[in-house]
C-alpha cells in the first residue's frame, strides 16, 4: 500500500521521533527536511553554511532553497512508492511547491497528521534534548522564537489540509510508543 504522509507539529512535538519509528511500519522512508539540513551543516557543504545562520537564529530556511532540497530528495526512486514528510511544508508557499511537485508525479497526499502538544510540555523536551545532544537551536530563548514562528506560519496550514479532508489530529502527549499506535490508529493501519 502507498503511503505519502506529512507529519506536523510544533518544535519539540515528537514528529521526528516518531518519523523514525513510522517509516519501518509503514514500508516508506522518513524525509526530515531539519535531517538534511543538519547533515549539509556537519558536512560544511554550501547549503549548509547557509541553513546554520537560519537554524541557530530559530529562523525558517528560505522556501526557495528548501524546495529545491525536497525536491530533489523526492525525486530519489526509494520515494516513488510514497514518503513521510517530517517537517514540510512549513509556510504556504511549500504547500504551493508540494501541491505542484505531487501534480507533475501524477499523485496526492493520503494524510497529514497533526501532532499536538503544550507548550510547556515541549518547552521542556527540548530543554531535556539540548543537556543530551547540544543542537545550537535548542536554547530557551531560540525555543521560544521557533514557537512563535510556527504559530504564525505553520500553525495555518492545518486548515488548509483540514478543508481538504486530510488532516488527522494526534495527540502527541504520554509514552512514544503510545503515541505511535495513535497515529496508525489515525491513519487505519
Ligand atoms: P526540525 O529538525 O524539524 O526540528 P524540530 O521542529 O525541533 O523537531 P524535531 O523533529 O527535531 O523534534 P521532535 O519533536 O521529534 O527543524 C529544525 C530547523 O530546521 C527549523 O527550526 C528550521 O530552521 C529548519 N527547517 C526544517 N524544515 C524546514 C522547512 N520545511 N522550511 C524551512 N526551514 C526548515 O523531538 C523533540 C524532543 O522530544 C526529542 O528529544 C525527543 O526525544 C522528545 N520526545 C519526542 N516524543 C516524546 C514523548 N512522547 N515524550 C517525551 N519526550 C518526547
Amino acid at each position: 500500500m502507498t503511503a505519502r504522509i506529512i507529519l506536523i507539529g510544533a518544535p519539540g512535538a515528537g514528529k521526528g521521533t516518531q518519523a523514525a519509528r513510522l517509516q519501518e511500519k509503514l514500508g516508506v522512508p522518513a524525509i526530515s527536511t531539519g535531517d538534511i539540513f543538519r547533515q549539509n551543516v556537519a558536512e560544511e557543504t554550501e547549503l549548509g553554511v547557509l541553513a546554520k545562520r537560519y537554524m541557530d537564529a530559530g529562523e525558517y530556511v528560505p522556501d526557495e532553497v528548501t524546495n529545491k532540497m525536497v525536491r530533489d530528495r523526492l525525486a530519489q526512486p526509494d520515494a516513488a512508492e510514497g514518503f513521510l514528510l517530517d517537517g514540510y511544508p512549513r509556510t504556504a508557499q511549500q504547500v504551493e511547491e508540494l501541491d505542484a511537485m505531487l501534480a507533475e508525479q501524477g499523485t496526492g497526499l493520503d494524510a497529514v497528521v497533526e501532532l499536538t502538544a503544550d507548550t510547556d510540555e515541549v518547552v521542556g523536551r527540548l530543554l531535556a534534548r539540548a543537556q543530551l545532544q547540544g543542537r545550537s537551536d535548542d536554547t530557551e530563548d531560540v525555543i521560544r522564537h521557533r514557537l512563535d514562528i510556527y504559530a504564525e506560519q505553520t500553525q495555518p496550514l492545518t486548515d488548509i489540509y483540514a478543508k481538504r479532508g486530510l488532516l488527522k489530529q494526534v495527540d502527541g502527549l504520554g509514552e512514544v510508543e503510545d503515541v505511535t499506535d495513535r497515529i496508525l490508529a489515525a491513519l487505519g493501519r
